[in-house]
């Protein structure tokens, strides 16, 4: 079986390690490729980084630093620390020392004209996350947030708004630069008419998964496809599992509950995506044309999380 997940970071590579695990289990050799959210790239002292591909191939990698949910296990900041005695800008976004030896390859092989999927596939060698990871374009796209700072309306990078302001200052609206112009890298399509089943981790509906989604063609060939898409609600009990998903949704008016992300994603019978949407036991969901299904959504192991694979199938009558 093929299985294709569109991610975000942080929870979209926790959720990849579950549906790797179910992939790979009970005899199975089922093929995963993930479509990754790539909004949130930014240049940063002359490097590019891409911070959800880096979170899902450093997690499948089995090298990230579980606490933080980005960047490196053992990190070093020395780095850091003698960019800040020469008053290097920005101070408030850390790289870490072997991650930067990822930001490094990245941007020459980027300056040398290589696309970021096969730069992405290239720095996946070293990792072997055992997944196939495609950024959602090889166009360069970045999520702005229209936010007001000192009685001022601006448009900052969303890395800005996230780790420095940690999402606190009230968001008037995301403007994905680049978005309207950018294509769908190579293989995206493919992976998601030749699927057999397409998952939306419980990443963050609106900067990641939504994202995604409006590359020019994926939500078509979505809806095309003939294969069924189930969605994982990322909010259970009426708050995200992780991240600031609560900061995002209401900025364009989507209820922080998991019907009010069932509906945003909408219904395949409609004009959305979804044939199956699991939600956490205490939640309520319901949509025209969906399969809902209530079970345990904490990511709690591997094992947990393959078994959320298992009822999605089952939603989707596979
Ligand atoms: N998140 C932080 O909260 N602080 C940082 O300094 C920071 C640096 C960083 C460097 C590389 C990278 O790949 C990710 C990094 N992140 C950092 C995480 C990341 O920027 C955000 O959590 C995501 O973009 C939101 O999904």
């Amino acid at each position: 079986m093929r299985i294709t997940v569109l991610a975000g970071g942080v929870g979209g590579a926790k959720f990849l390690q579950g549906v790797r695990h179910f992939a790979t289990s009970d005899g199975r050799s089922d093929e995963v490729t993930a479509i990754v959210n790539t909004g949130d790239d930014v240049t940063m002292h002359g490097l590019r980084i891409c911070p959800d591909l880096d979170s899902v191939m450093y997690t499948l990698g089995g090298v990230i630093d579980t606490e933080r949910g980005w960047g490196r296990a053992g990190e070093t900041w020395r780095i850091k620390e003698s960019l800040a005695e020469y008053g290097a800008e920005p101070s408030w976004f850390g790289l870490g020392d072997l991650d930067i030896s990822t930001h490094l390859v990245r941007t020459q092989m980027l300056d040398a004209g290589y696309p970021l999927s096969d730069v992405t596939a290239a720095l996946c060698q070293r990792w072997q996350p055992g997944v196939r990871l495609i950024p959602m374009t090889d166009d360069r796209c970045e999520t702005h947030v229209v936010v007001e700072i000192d009685g001022q309306r601006r448009a900052i990078h969303f890395q800005e708004w996230w780790v420095r302001y940690r999402a606190s200052l009230p968001a008037h609206a995301f403007v994905q630069v680049g978005l309207d112009t950018a294509r769908p890298a190579a293989g995206l399509l493919d992976a998601v008419s030749e699927t057999d089943l397409i998952l939306l981790a419980p990443s963050n509906p609106i900067v990641s998964v939504d994202t995604i989604l409006n590359v020019a063609g994926v939500r078509d060939a979505m809806r095309a496809s003939s294969a069924p898409v189930v969605g994982v609600s990322p909010i259970i009990g009426g708050a995200p599992v992780r991240g600031m998903a609560d900061a995002c949704l209401p900025v364009r008016g989507v209820e922080t509950s998991a019907d009010g992300v069932a509906h945003f994603y909408g219904s395949r019978h409609g004009d959305g995506v979804l044939d199956g949407w699991l939600i956490h036991d205490d939640d309520v969901a319901e949509l025209d044309g969906v399969t809902v299904l209530a079970r345990d959504l904490l990511m709690s192991s591997v094992e947990v999380t393959a078994s959320m694979v298992a009822d999605a199938l089952k939603v989707a009558g596979l």
